[in-house]
């Protein structure tokens, strides 16, 4: 998700230390905190913003980054995950794989008194709206309770709903007096490919939340263990997952960069100051765009253009060692044009969760590139004039141009033709997603992301993004960052984007 700032930076409060029954019943009669709100974790966007102004000020990602000592993940080091320190001695592939579906117990382990699990129906639509409520209230922190990222309706229908997802996945908590909603965790299928291995069915799993009053009782790890037995019961061993915590043990550690869209708004609102030596108006010519798109023969994508997209991206997904397969034309139509027959249609293209375009030759038919990137708005709080800040995420993207650059061969001059066209079909998405009403654009060192973001005035920013195999032993892939975790090329290991 994007999961984007995952990394859990709330305070507990007061009633984190009272017994769980106790906080079943306050959760009924206390409304959250009104006004000042949760919302982006880990890093907050006025930290982002800051660093944005200081330029050069990054923190050291791996100081972020550390891990505790082994012993002290009670959970993960009973679970069949690379541990930390583990020798690499063993084969790429499963940990465990002695299990069948007979082994897998057929109903949950219990919770405490008050609690009960639940499936969240996403084809009820109250049920997809209880979910958003709880991320709003309960998901993405920041220090300062000024953000609240929109997870909305429409989202989560995009997100948690492609074809062939299945609705045991979406395991929920309710507290059993009143029904609400207090804990999350999803799952939807995924064919994914580790290096030259061929692709193998997975869950991609997201959307662990418990609700702030609840934090801390270990409930994570009992909502991990039942989505795991509902994968499980599936004969599906395997699971994809991101965090910003750092857990036992990274696959790959990949980072956000942010490209402002709208300056003045950012620094309106507080988050952006001037660099040093720079006025206001300076910074907004420095992050100036064209005010139209520039590349010939750019169009939003339809459906017709589906089957072009899907071998073209097939093609350049080649390049990474962490790649999902698409396994239908509609499971790519999903995830580029949005979900069909939606419970929340949008009416407003500027609303839509994702947005993707292409790139034709002069007949508007035949697809030389694509690229697309969705879209979370973020509410702010107490900041007169503005109430949301709109975010972009870079999704998927692919060129006919990287069939000439073997991903074998990265070096500079090799990968220029590519350079190129990347610059100038991301400048396209920086403009276009200005143009629907987005004020920064993110994108995290995954792909060949890296390529375009120094041309193109992306800033690094300190949130960490770590990419998790569950019960699957690879070695690391590189995540786009020089220095971080493996002495690699600035691009070609992660090709997965994460919500
Ligand atoms: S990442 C997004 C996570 N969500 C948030 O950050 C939202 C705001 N925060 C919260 O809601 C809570 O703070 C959470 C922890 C729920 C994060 N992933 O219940 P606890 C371990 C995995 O007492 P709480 C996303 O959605 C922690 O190390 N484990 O803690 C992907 C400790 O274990 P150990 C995590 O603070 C999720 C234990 O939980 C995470 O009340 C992928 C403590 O539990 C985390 N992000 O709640 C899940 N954070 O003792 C794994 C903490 O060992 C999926 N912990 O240190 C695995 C695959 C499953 C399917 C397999 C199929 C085959």
């Amino acid at each position: 998700m994007s999961d984007q700032f995952k990394e859990t930076t709330s305070k507990s409060t007061d009633d984190s230390k009272l017994p769980p029954e106790e906080v079943a019943k306050r959760i009924g009669e206390l409304p959250s905190k009104s006004g000042k709100a949760p919302a982006l974790q880990g890093l907050s966007l006025e930290s982002l913003f800051k660093l944005l102004a200081t330029a050069n000020a990054t923190p050291d990602p791996e100081e972020k980054n550390k891990p505790k000592p082994m012993d002290e993940y009670k959970f993960w080091k009973t679970q069949p995950v690379v541990k930390f320190g583990e020798e690499k001695t063993e084969q790429e592939g499963p940990i465990d794989s002695e299990k069948t579906v007979d082994d897998v117990a057929k109903s949950p382990r219990k919770l405490l008194p008050n609690f009960e699990w639940c499936v969240i129906d996403l084809n009820d639509k109250a049920q997809i709206e209880e979910l958003y409520n709880l991320l709003y209230n309960n998901y993405i922190e920041d220090d300062d309770n000024t953000f609240r990222f929109q997870y909305s309706p429409e989202f989560l229908e995009w997100a948690l709903k492609p074809p062939g997802w299945r609705s045991e996945w979406n395991v929920g908590v309710r507290i059993k007096d009143t029904g609400k909603l207090v804990a999350s965790i999803t799952g939807i299928p995924q064919f994914l490919r580790v290096r030259d291995k061929p692709a193998q069915e997975m869950a991609e799993i997201n959307f662990l939340c418990v609700h702030k009053k609840l934090r801390n009782k270990r409930l994570s790890p009992a909502l991990i263990q039942e989505v795991t037995r509902k994968v499980n019961l599936e004969n599906i061993w395997q699971a994809l997952y991101t965090a910003g915590t750092i857990l036992p043990s990274p696959l790959s550690i990949t980072r956000y960069y942010h490209r402002p869209l709208n300056w003045t708004k950012l620094y309106e609102v507080g988050f952006s100051a001037p660099l040093p030596n720079q006025t206001p108006a300076q910074m907004v010519a420095r992050y100036a765009l064209p005010g139209e798109t520039t590349l010939k023969n750019l169009r939003p994508m339809t459906r017709e253009d589906i089957p072009q997209v899907s071998e073209l991206l097939h093609e350049y997904l080649k390049r990474f060692d962490l790649a999902p397969e698409f396994q239908s034309e509609a499971e790519l139509a999903h995830w580029l044009l949005g979900p069909e027959d939606a419970l929340f249609p949008v009416e407003n293209p500027e609303k839509k969760p994702v947005h993707a375009y292409v790139v034709t030759e002069d007949d508007d038919k035949t697809v030389t590139d694509f690229f697309s990137f969705y879209s979370i708005p973020t509410t702010v709080l107490g900041v007169p004039g503005h109430d949301n800040i709109n975010i972009a995420y870079s999704f998927y993207y692919a060129t006919n141009v990287a069939r000439d650059v073997p991903a074998t061969d990265r070096t500079p001059e090799n990968q220029k033709p590519l350079v190129s066209r990347l610059k100038k079909l991301q400048q396209n998405a920086l403009i276009l997603s200005k143009q629907l009403g987005h004020d920064v654009y993110n994108a995290v060192t995954c792909m060949d992301n890296p390529l375009f973001f120094e041309d193109l005035k992306f800033s690094i920013g300190t949130g960490i993004l770590n990419y998790y195999l569950f019960n699957y032993r690879a070695y690391p892939v590189p995540g786009g960052m020089r220095k971080q975790f493996l002495e690699a090329p600035a691009n070609g290991g992660v090709g997965t984007i994460m919500l």
